[in-house]
């Protein structure tokens, strides 16, 4: 018999969305009758804008013919990483640091390939679930301890030995304590920050860089949600700061700003500066991990990707992103006629509430059961996110206007 990979045994419960469908499922089984609205997981729901879905037409029409006909694309189509250079990070990377990938959540599973076992993880704490889980199944758990001073808290209560958890709460306005960084650690850090949608500030991020360097860490910078910042003062990019391209990888993805949750497509930013303790390239790494492991993003979704970062295609990115965020604009509003505090939500799509003193399931159960909405319990993304509850923007109008209806007539 095959032996389970201990790994997975040490993952604490189930996954968290697939949880929060189950509960939905059982509510809908329950009162067949209600018109439930998920306001849940931030799953993109408008159609992808006309320009950009043209190229995705005309990506599937090139494979239809033999002049125009393409196989394997190995890291990804030059034209797509020289765009996002060029767009994002004013041309400062060469194509051979920018890898096309199907997404940023897989980017991150197989950056906790390249790091492995022995790897120390500090996460945001509330923070995206794959930067714990998939640290434990890389082998993080296996553990035990590995912090100097490893108090309850620290290690998910004790529990996961690799992974130190970061704090983030109103109190330190949701932003880490960096001085717990351990030396060597990776860093998982997130913004706009799902689930909080706070976003760091330039100082914020020159702190992190400092400490990063200090401590001979390496950041994985998720800026996933990027797109949303309206504020011209906040940093779009992790290289918007001095020495982040010895110490940051960055993940970024068409899901949340061009409509591509269903497509796939996806980037890591992998400097050429960027080196392990023994001197030794982290990129040439990746290059050869990635190669190994991946077999490239879909060139249909790359054509796509392309027509998203030219002229026409920005200004739908616009467009659309400014859609979300008036969904946000109104659930902001419905929680402040409520009195229900909340921040997130004017540059990103998540509005994270507090419900001071209560059990943030309780209070998704409560939410499904009285106004049949389905939202996401704070405690799913670490134990600081007890007492709080992540709405999504992402959603049809009618229905983000019906929710907060429902919501405010009560
Ligand atoms: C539900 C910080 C959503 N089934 O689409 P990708 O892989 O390029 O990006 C995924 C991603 C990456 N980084 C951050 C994210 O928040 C997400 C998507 N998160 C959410 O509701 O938190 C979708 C979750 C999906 C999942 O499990 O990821």
């Amino acid at each position: 018999m095959v032996k389970r990979n201990p790994n997975i045994g040490r993952l604490k419960a189930g996954y968290l969305f697939p949880e929060i469908s189950r509960r939905r499922r059982e509510f809908a089984a329950r009162h067949p009758e209600a018109k439930i609205i998920s306001m849940g997981v931030g799953n993109t729901t408008e159609p992808i804008p006309p320009h950009i879905c043209a190229a995705l037409v005309g990506g599937a029409r090139r494979l239809g013919r033999a002049e125009t006909y393409s196989g394997y694309a190995d890291e990804g189509l030059i034209e797509l990483r020289e765009a996002i250079s060029r767009v994002n990070y004013n041309g400062a990377f060469g194509p051979e640091e920018v890898f096309i990938s199907d997404g940023s959540k897989c980017d991150i599973g197989r950056l906790q390939t390249l790091f492995g076992p022995e790897a120390k993880a500090a996460v945001q704490d509330p923070s995206y679930p794959v930067y714990v889980d998939g640290s434990v199944v890389a082998g993080a758990a296996g553990r035990e301890n590995s912090f100097s001073g490893c108090e309850d808290g620290d290690c998910g209560g004790g529990g996961y030995g690799g992974v130190k958890y970061l704090p983030c709460t109103p109190e330190n306005n949701y932003f880490p304590d960096l001085s717990r960084i351990e030396d060597g650690s990776i860093i998982y850090f997130c913004s706009p920050n799902n689930p909080t949608g706070a976003v760091a500030t330039k100082p914020q991020l020159a702190a992190l860089v400092s400490a990063a360097l200090r401590t001979g860490s390496i950041i994985v910078y998720d800026a996933a949600y990027s797109e949303y910042i309206r504020d011209a003062a906040l940093p779009k990019t992790i290289y918007e700061l001095d020495g982040a391209r010895k110490c940051a990888i960055e993940v970024n993805s068409f899901s949340k700003s061009a409509g591509f949750t269903g497509v796939r497509l996806g980037w890591s930013v992998v400097p050429r500066d960027l080196v392990f303790s023994g001197g030794g390239s982290v990129n040439a790494d990746w290059s050869r991990l990635t190669a190994t492991v991946f077999n490239g993003a879909s060139n249909i979704a790359q054509y796509g990707g392309i027509a998203a970062l030219d002229e026409e295609g920005r200004r739908e990115v616009r467009e659309l992103t400014d859609f979300y965020l008036g969904n946000a604009r109104l659930i902001r509003g419905a929680l402040k006629t409520l009195n229900i505090g909340c921040i997130g939500g004017d540059n990103s799509p998540y509005i994270w509430a507090r419900f001071p003193g209560r059990d943030s399931w309780d209070v998704f159960a409560e939410l499904l059961e009285k106004y049949h909405v389905v939202t996401t319990p704070g405690s799913g993304f670490g134990p600081a996110g007890e007492t709080f509850i992540r709405f999504s923007a992402f959603g049809r109008r009618a229905d983000v206007e019906e929710v907060c209806g429902r919501l405010t007539a009560h």
